[in-house]
């Protein structure tokens, strides 16, 4: 089966409510269906349900940037993952690089967090920072990646096909400089045979793997045509209804 190609908008903390609507609407009417291309874009929490709304007649998914790991309680300025299915969000990025470097996520709350979205029927987008360099010498002996092993620590053959993976290599986000679709693609490639190792070959073929990082519409095509990359996760460029809509149209 083909792997439908994944565009996602990190929008992190940049904008404003009267800019959303904006974008939406410029957008809302271009995007292609999901069946030839899925689309979503991750906001600030506050934003999310009026972002659901805006987007009722367009294929867009709406995306959390970040989930609590217990549903409800007294957790004082966590976002509950059962209010975030409640409110209509579909996906969730869990563990990205300025999550783990600026609020001390962990391999373990990362997997906590990813069993929390799941039990909730929302399905995790998980960031993967590692260092993949440090593989690359043992390719004979087939490596798991470790991040990937412990983020799906718990997760059953049936909820695996509700996870997507992202590969950012932490000096390419934000910094102006992507991975080469060579280092990107060797990534992903570890990332898959990790999955194959986890579950089996057939599941690992069904598990979608974006790249992120510095993506740009100048560079995505490169990267959105090797074998183990099936979408991308952009921030600054995302930012733009443009761009963002040409970075759909690559990926078609
Ligand atoms: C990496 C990416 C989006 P940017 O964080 O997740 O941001 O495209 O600005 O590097």
């Amino acid at each position: 089966t083909r792997r439908i190609p994944f565009v996602v908008a990190n929008w992190k903390i940049n904008k404003l409510q009267s800019e959303i609507a904006e974008f939406l609407d410029n957008v809302n009417s271009k995007v292609p269906s999901q069946t030839v291309v899925e689309t979503g874009i991750a906001a600030q929490d506050l934003f999310l349900a009026d972002m659901v709304r805006a987007t009722q007649d367009s294929p867009i998914h709406i995306v959390a940037e970040n989930v609590h790991w217990e549903d409800a309680g007294a957790y004082t300025g966590e976002t509950s993952p059962r209010a975030l299915k409640d409110i209509g969000a579909t996906y969730v990025l869990i563990g990205h690089f300025e999550r783990r470097k600026f609020f001390n996520e962990n391999d373990s709350t990362v997997n906590l967090k990813v069993m929390a979205a799941l039990r909730n029927g929302l399905r995790p987008i998980i960031d993967v920072d590692e260092d993949m360099s440090k593989y690359a010498q043992f390719m004979d002996a087939e490596p798991s990646v470790a991040q990937v092993a412990s983020a799906l620590a718990g997760v059953s053959v049936d909820q695996i096909r509700n996870i997507t993976i992202a590969y950012e290599p932490t000096w390419a986000i934000g910094s102006g400089e992507a991975a080469t679709s060579e280092q990107a693609q060797k990534a992903a490639h570890l990332i898959r045979q990790t999955l194959a190792k986890l579950y089996s070959p057939v599941i690992a073929e069904q598990v979608r793997i974006l790249y992120g990082g510095s993506v740009t519409p100048d560079n995505a095509s490169a990267l959105l045509q090797q074998p183990d990359i099936d979408g991308v996760l952009v921030g600054t460029a995302a930012l733009d209804p443009v761009k963002f809509l040409e970075l759909i149209n690559i990926a078609k």
